[in-house]
């Protein structure tokens, strides 16, 4: 790694210069070393799981323990890891770059919402060790349960309270830096998508988190205090914490997925070498699943006991959401569609996400389907479902994104065929480990059990061992980059070519960020 910016910087040195730094740059990579962290710790439990099905009955741990990782393994994988993925990382990193800004609104509120993020995280591993041992209520809290089991789900759903603050402080930042710091010339129409995507993603984030904070509250002063919102002995209604949960969770997919929308929208244009196609509809299309992903949430509880009417309004309106993600695909294709096509790695990850994404999309609308919906509810269709979309998509992305990103970062470059031979590797594991998850869930495998009959053997063979297929491409990948930070070959400004204001920095970008705030003339996909 290029040191001169990243060793000695502001008024502090060593350690102190990142934990207390307000550079947004800084901030932005305390954020990606954390998830990233956070990923390995995720995926340490998946594979442990993956082991315990590997074979019928009892392989290496109890039941009590698989609800512990399956748990964990949710609470860790969408909290820490792939909600902040993009949006808290490259966001933070790149969206004053894009945009032609010195910093964020407010700088010092920003390494906040990271100390917020770190407290959570620290909070959630902390059950590991805690009394009464890991939560093991899933990562959706459900009542009754959540109130009667004796594990640490309190100091779980304490966490993801925590994490909330983060998230919330980072939508008013971002919101407020784009209204207030853009560039002149810099109008909303010549704003990378990346930004657009930020911005959409932003709102979801201020208006849906505080939510999550209330019913995490709730469940806590219910298991403290017995105060009965949730309790039908005392006159609660369990049903009530399904509610307030999926009108936060809901809208929460979009916080995970629309930043890896944006990614992909920036990266298919300059590796295709073309001027993205639909600008206007790819922008609009965001704000456009932004706004109808708070009145879907009911699509998670067709099997929960709601009127007639509720169940065919949520369907049709959950099949409403598949029209601007249509757009985007459709946009995306057309793009590349005549380009001059470069293979590199950061297209090889969005092809990938554009396909991966498309099977979790449209299993989706199977979902969405009430008939077809009370047949796989809770079995491992939708565990194959929410991978193809959470992991296949907006994880992909991330991987997009750490490539893509990666020379402007270290000033480096990562090394190209390792690369991608750990994307094929990463590729043909993830499918391998999840496809084999639909069938199982069509043929009535339910979902959160640490045992199976033997007729479902083989498929859950053949899971695990794309599991380690994965982890094995995974390792390759972390390990290409990992090395190549120190031995790689000089970046230059911009080699890929792109036409966004962070390539027109040096790499890694100077601690100002620009000499002179630039005047904005052209579209951000104006190559020529
Ligand atoms: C090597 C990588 C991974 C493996 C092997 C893996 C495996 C698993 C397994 C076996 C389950 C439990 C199925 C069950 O018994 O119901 C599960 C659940 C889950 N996974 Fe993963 N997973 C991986 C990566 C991810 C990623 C990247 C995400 C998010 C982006 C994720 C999110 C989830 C969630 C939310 C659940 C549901 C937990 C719950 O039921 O409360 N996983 N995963
Ligand atoms: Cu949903």
């Amino acid at each position: 790694m290029q040191t001169s910016f990243y060793v000695a910087h502001g008024r502090f040195r060593g350690i102190f210069s990142w934990i207390l730094s307000t550079d947004h740059k800084r901030i932005g990579l305390l954020y990606l070393c954390s998830i990233l962290s956070f990923f390995i710790v995720g995926v340490t439990l998946g594979l442990l799981m993956r082991l315990e099905l590997f074979a019928p009955g009892r392989t290496i741990m109890d039941a009590q323990t698989y609800n512990a990782l399956f748990s964990l393994h949710g609470i860790v994988m969408i909290f820490l890891f792939i909600i902040p993925a993009i949006n808290a990382s490259f966001g933070n990193f790149f969206l004053p770059l894009q945009i032609g800004a010195r910093d964020v609104a407010f700088p010092r509120i920003n390494l906040l919402s990271w100390y917020f993020y770190i407290t959570a995280g620290i909070l959630a591993i902390s059950t590991l060790f805690a009394p009464g041992g890991p939560p093991d209520a899933g990562w959706t809290f459900y009542t009754p349960y959540s109130i009667i089991t004796t594990t640490s789900v309190s100091l779980a759903a304490f966490a993801a309270f925590v994490v909330g603050f983060s998230s919330i402080l980072t939508g008013l930042n971002f919101i407020t830096t784009i209204h207030r710091l853009r560039a002149p010339g810099m109008t909303w129409f010549r704003m990378p998508l990346f930004v657009w995507s930020v911005y959409a993603t932003s709102w979801v984030q201020i208006l849906a988190t505080p939510v999550l904070a209330i019913v995490m509250l709730l469940l806590i002063f219910e298991r403290m205090f017995g105060v009965g919102f949730f309790d039908p002995a005392k006159g609660g209604d369990p049903l009530m914490f399904q509610h307030l949960f999926w009108i936060y969770s809901h809208p929460a997919v979009y916080v995970m997925i629309l930043p890896a929308m944006g990614v992909i929208s920036d990266i298919i244009p300059v590796f295709s070498r073309r001027t993205i196609f639909g600008y206007k509809a790819i922008a609009f299309s965001s704000m456009t699943i932004a706004g109808v992903g708070y009145v879907v949430w009911g699509h998670h509880m067709f099997a929960s006991g709601m009127s007639e009417t509720a169940r065919w309004l949520f369907s049709f309106l959950t099949f409403i959401v598949a029209i601007p993600s249509g757009i985007k695909v459709f946009n995306w294709v057309a793009t590349l569609y005549r380009g001059s096509i470069i293979l590199g790695t950061p297209l090889l990850y969005s092809l990938s996400f554009i396909f991966l994404f498309s099977i979790g999309g449209l299993t989706g609308l199977m979902n969405a389907a009430v008939a077809t919906n009370l047949h796989i509810h809770d079995t491992y269709f939708i565990v194959a479902h929410f991978h193809y979309v959470m992991f296949g998509g907006a994880g992909f992305a991330f991987f997009a994104a750490l490539h893509y990103w990666y020379p402007k970062i270290t000033g480096r470059l990562y090394d190209e065929t390792t690369a991608r031979v750990a994307w094929l590797i990463v590729f043909i594991g993830f499918n391998v480990l999840y496809f084999p998850m639909f069938i199982l869930g069509w043929q009535g495998m339910p979902r959160r059990y640490f045992d199976y009959p033997l007729e479902f053997t083989n498929a859950h063979m053949i899971s695990t061992i794309g599991s380690w297929i994965l982890a094995t491409g995974i390792v390759i990948m972390f390990v290409n980059l990992v090395l190549s930070a120190a031995r790689g070959r000089n970046a230059g400004n911009n080699p890929w070519g792109g036409a966004t204001l962070e390539w027109q920095v040096s790499s890694p970008p100077p601690a100002h960020n620009f000499e002179e705030i630039p005047q904005i003339s052209k579209g951000p996909y104006d190559f020529n």
